[in-house]
């Protein structure tokens, strides 16, 4: 059952697909005043949801801000990242689900105030609130899901691995990527080109110098079976000449200033202008740019800075250009610490977020109060744009920033996480927080986008990446080389990323049920043995569908790691050379012995999983068809373990 309450005037945000008549009873589930909702917590209860946000799966004991951040280090402190999904599921003797479908800032206090208590605050209060109530978990999360709309269905071959890096700058560099993975003899099914494969990096063009006949080269990759997958970033170059440029100052499409002028902002092409997603017009615009590339031949695309990201705008640097002029730099220290500061709060200023406006159905509408809405609309231009440009084919694409709604467009990737070993398991943490909100096509950036990774680090990642649907080795310029033919155990690797391949029936086929059923794909022990007082604080293993749990190891130096079966389960594990060793275990804590080049999963007891018998998945005459994920499999090319 769901009941809709509404405050003020709300901002439409197109999240929710259903139509709720609207409540005039008080909320019971909540204490509303004075612009905040609250709930007091009792010890036992837990809190759940966010999508893409920091810390553990149960929330409780921190404090979360949605607020679309370009947020590059994420450490425990963070209270935003990229994402903004204000759905909560509250389980104490009662359990209910509340989405807060507010398109501005909402501050998420539970338990850090005050340990017990929940208090929720929109920094502006016109919103729909919907309360979920169900028989547990599970129900309440479906119902939110059906209310939501079905989730984003990526393309087949968008489960094979993926190999990115910041940047292969050149068509050579691509070619080299292919030849390491070749000569090792792995399987790989996309590469992806960040921002250097643009001329300067204006959006929708190629630089004929870097990527000459770019058309021919996309489909000498893809006859090799592989993709190629472009980034977009959400701003657009200042540039005479330039069309998008021009068609975009001519029609109007640009974000606004007050005063009606294109608001100057500059990321990676220097000056931009952010395309005003929210106007439908600009938005069919935009989308219809990605005709561009798709008519090379391309079928993918991941789109960047769309919080969006500010590295400066005109209005701030003019700011800093008169203090500057109005002081003695050789006397006024403290007028010069004060720029100081200036120049360091430049990026991503919520200054420039209040000055810039959308025209939203006519409306003009302040940046600040939708802010959250922004790259979910620029994945909905580029989504509605497919589904008239390439109504047969899907088209890969996932996005950084988000807000539900944008679930049944793209999928997202979780953006800059490090090198570091807790990002494992954040990465985990992620998973099942984003199925409930509806993004089932996800994945982090394996073997960490920053800081230099190592062997042994990535190898325990791609062991967790091989259940993620986007599963994709991507690091950031200047850091060390991680693709995985770049380190010594190339055969290990081989075999990690053939593990995925042979698992990617069963995975694909987990994905599109949660896709069909409004289900997560991932969920918590907590969501399944709720009876179980072990099981529920277990937040470093999940269930992966109804029958297989994953169990990463994520700390360095190791030969295993402790897991705890709230039933009996199969310990299954897949060991170097294609071997597969099962072994029964009871419920209970066990420590068992995972070594760096195995890939460990259990099963439920009396529950078979299929797999691709490692003889097929190696043989040389279907590689290529393998990377296209293209392939037929006959039933005597599976076996079942278990
Ligand atoms: O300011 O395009 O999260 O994946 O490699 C950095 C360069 C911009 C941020 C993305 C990252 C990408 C990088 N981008």
């Amino acid at each position: 059952m769901i009941k809709r309450y509404v405050f003020g005037e709300p901002i439409g945000t197109d999240a929710v697909i259903c139509e709720i008549s609207i409540s005039t009873d008080e909320i019971n589930e909540l204490r509303y005043s004075d612009g905040s909702f609250s709930y007091d917590m009792s010890e036992d209860t837990k809190v759940y949801g966010l999508g893409e946000a920091n810390r553990g799966i149960n929330k409780r004991g921190y404090r979360y801000v949605s607020f679309c951040s370009d947020e590059p280090s994420h450490t425990e402190d963070k209270e935003s990242l990229y994402g903004a999904h204000n759905f909560i599921i509250i389980e104490d003797k009662e359990i209910f689900g509340v989405f807060f479908d507010n398109p501005g800032k909402v501050t998420f206090d539970i338990g850090y105030e005050d340990i017990n208590k929940i208090v929720i605050t929109p920094k502006y209060p016109d919103m729909n609130v919907y309360i979920v109530n169900g028989d547990d978990i599970l129900d309440i999360v479906r119902q939110f899901r059906k209310l939501i709309g079905k989730s984003y269905v990526a393309p087949k071959w968008a489960f094979g691995f993926g190999q990115c890096r910041w940047s292969y700058e050149t068509s050579d560099r691509i070619d080299e990527v292919i030849k390491g993975y070749e000569e090792n003899d792995m399987l790989i099914s996309s590469v992806y080109m960040d921002i250097d494969y643009m001329e300067r990096y204006k959006d929708f063009t190629v630089s004929d110098e870097r990527f000459p006949n770019f058309k021919e080269f996309v489909s000498k990759v893809r006859n090799e079976g592989i993709r190629l997958v472009p980034i977009i970033d959400a701003g657009v170059k200042i540039e005479n000449g330039y069309d998008v440029y021009e068609e975009g100052v001519n029609n109007n499409y640009f974000v606004k200033d007050k005063d009606g002028n294109d608001y100057v902002t500059a990321v990676w092409p220097g000056y931009t202008h952010f395309p005003d997603f929210l106007n439908k017009e600009a938005r069919q615009w935009f989308g219809d740019k990605y005709k561009i590339l798709l008519d090379e031949g391309i079928e993918g695309f991941w789109n960047d800075m769309n919080e969006p990201a500010i590295f400066y705008s005109k209005n701030k640097l003019e700011e800093i250009k008169k203090s500057l002029s109005e002081i003695d730099i050789e006397n006024d220290d403290d007028k010069l610490l004060d720029i100081k500061w200036k120049f360091n709060e430049l990026a991503n200023n919520g200054d420039d977020y209040n000055a810039m406006y959308h025209n939203i159905d006519g409306k003009v509408v302040n940046h600040d109060r939708v802010h959250n809405l922004y790259g979910y609309n620029m994945s909905r231009a580029a989504g509605e744009a497919f589904e008239k440009l390439s109504p047969d084919k899907k088209i890969l694409m996932f996005s950084r920033s988000s807000y539900i709604g944008m679930h049944r467009y793209s999928g997202i990737w979780m953006g800059d996480n490090c090198s570091w070993w807790s990002h494992i398991l954040l990465n985990l943490k992620m998973l099942p927080s984003l199925n409930m909100c509806g993004f089932l096509y996800i994945g982090a950036d394996v073997g960490g986008f920053g800081s230099n990774a190592t062997e042994d680090l990535v190898m325990r990642w791609m062991a967790l990446g091989v259940f993620t649907p986007l599963f994709r080795n991507h690091s950031a310029l200047g850091t060390r080389n991680q693709e995985c033919y770049q380190f010594t155990r190339t055969k290990d690797f081989k075999n990690i990323i053939d593990v995925r391949y042979r698992l990617l029936p069963f995975i694909y086929d987990e994905y599109m049920k949660a896709v069909q059923n409004d289900d997560m794909m991932f969920r918590p022990l907590a969501f399944e043995y709720s009876e179980d007082k072990m099981a529920i604080e277990i937040e470093d293993q999940l269930m992966l569908g109804e029958n297989v749990m994953i169990a990463p190891v994520y700390t360095q130096n190791v030969t295993g790691r402790y897991v705890y079966l709230p039933e009996n389960m199969t310990f299954v594990k897949f060991v170097k050379d294609g071997e597969i060793v099962t072994e029964k275990l009871d419920k209970g804590v066990h420590y068992v012995n995972v070594e760096l080049n195995e890939v460990p999963l259990f099963i439920r007891e009396g529950k078979k999983i299929k797999v691709v018998k490692h003889s097929v998945i190696t043989d040389n005459n279907l590689r290529k068809e393998i990377m296209e994920c293209s392939i037929e499999y006959k039933e005597e090319d599976f076996e079942y373990i278990g």
